[in-house]
């Protein structure tokens, strides 16, 4: 609870709060007209609406591409087991305005579960609508510490950063006993980057790396010249990065560029290929934690990564396609479930809308889902139980516009 405020507070104005209130009044109301709207179809029999806001435009669009592959597969694989759905996604865009008018629309639109929005920044502002209006909302890519404490409604099947973010800085001691110091870039103006970067300090101090600086940088940065000169005056070994794709892949290619050698780690914000064309050969050496692995031989993630290969030309799926991918599992074998539970002839359609999504939302919590992530389950705040972690390294082909993340041998957690 106490998390969740800290990271809030910085980012609402005044404005910011009435325009949320307004938000929310405006939701419940056209929950409220859906309401009457469905009781007037009762013993409806159409598909269960489930919507999805992720960010298909500004600086996290590169990892919304991604997730909308996952979400898309996921409708296709779990169509035609359980109740019919249709799934609707919409630009949550990389901001909290944005993200607010794609829950807007799709809660008039009397969705049954939400997926997204795609970052924490957005999560703090719009996870409270939907958790207002009783809606279960499920993070697919939500890492900053606080996210499932928002409310009741809200779960995320992203893996928070105090789990994940510590096993690249082992990774690059691993590679390299010699490091010493480290240096650490975090754009100031972003939840989810200030959450991981506080782990990543605190990572390195548990391994006796002081951070020589701690560089505060911005989301819509994109020139890091006077910043980089500073920080390597003081000779850091390893360089620790928390930002977006856009902000963060610049920041590697000017690190380079500007003639820095040592190691280099990134957090979430860049965990997709997609960032090649940002930082190209410079994304070479990269270090990233991962939430999930296309190596998995588990039969659901075989059949993920032959959809994915299939639909995508041969390439490998990304964590935040697997994890979108989750996301609509979890909802879609609920809801299978809920419906078994029914007597004879019913239907969850023809439940009263805010009913099923309660009895949703009590029952996801419960489950135990076998997804591309590995077995999955929920605490009964909403945060994920998830069992392995890896690391990745980037590794670019010659022609800097393509290459993989190759994955690190995995050490057993002590
Ligand atoms: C968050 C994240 C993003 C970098 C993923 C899209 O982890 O905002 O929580």
């Amino acid at each position: 609870m106490g998390q969740a405020s800290i990271f809030q507070a910085p980012h609402r104005s005044p404005r910011a709060a009435s325009l949320l209130l307004s938000a929310s009044l405006l939701a419940s109301s056209l929950v409220a007209c859906g309401n009457s709207a469905r009781d007037d179809r009762a013993g409806g029999t159409g598909p269960l609406p489930i919507g999805a806001a992720i960010a298909l435009t500004g600086n996290a669009s590169v990892i919304g591409q991604d997730q909308r592959i996952g979400l898309e597969l996921a409708r296709d694989h779990f169509q035609g087991n359980g109740p019919a759905l249709e799934l609707t996604i919409e630009d949550g865009g990389s901001d909290e305005g944005t993200a607010t008018n794609a829950f807007r629309s799709l809660i008039s639109a009397d969705v049954v579960a939400l997926i997204g929005p795609s970052l924490s920044q957005q999560a703090f502002a719009v996870d409270p609508i939907a958790d207002r209006a009783g809606i279960p909302v499920i993070g697919p890519s939500n890492t900053a510490t606080g996210i499932p404490e928002i409310g009741p409604f809200v779960s995320r099947v992203s893996a928070p950063v105090a789990q994940v973010a510590p096993l690249s800085i082992a990774a690059a001691l691993r590679l390299n006993p010699k490091i010493r110091s480290a240096a650490v870039f975090y754009a100031q103006d972003d939840a989810y980057s200030t959450s991981e970067s506080k782990i990543f300090q605190q990572a390195l101090i548990d391994r006796n790396l002081k951070p020589v600086a701690v560089i505060r940088t911005s989301v819509s940065d994109t020139d890091f010249q006077s910043q980089i000169t500073e920080t390597l005056r003081r000779n850091p070994d390893l360089i620790v990065i928390s930002g977006l794709p856009s902000d963060g892949g610049n920041l590697v290619r000017q690190l380079r560029e500007l003639g820095f050698k040592g190691t280099l780690v990134a957090g979430n914000g860049m965990n997709s290929p997609n960032i090649y064309s940002i930082c190209q050969r410079f994304c070479d050496g990269l270090l990233i934690a991962q939430a999930y692995s296309p190596e998995s031989t588990t039969p659901i993630n075989r059949a993920f990564v032959a959809a994915y290969t299939k639909a995508r030309g041969g390439a490998v799926p990304p964590q935040f396609s697997a994890q979108a991918f989750a996301a609509y599992q979890v909802i879609a074998e609920t809801l299978s479930s809920l419906q078994v539970s029914l007597p004879a002839g019913a239907t969850l359609a023809a439940l009263p809308r805010a009913e099923l999504r309660r009895r949703l939302n009590t029952a996801l919590l419960k489950g135990r889902y076998q997804t591309p992530l590995g077995e999955i389950r929920f605490t009964p705040e909403g945060e994920v139980i998830q069992k392995q972690f890896y690391v990745a390294q980037v590794r670019m082909n010659p022609d800097g516009r393509s290459g993989r993340f190759q994955l690190l041998p995995t050490v057993p957690t002590p």
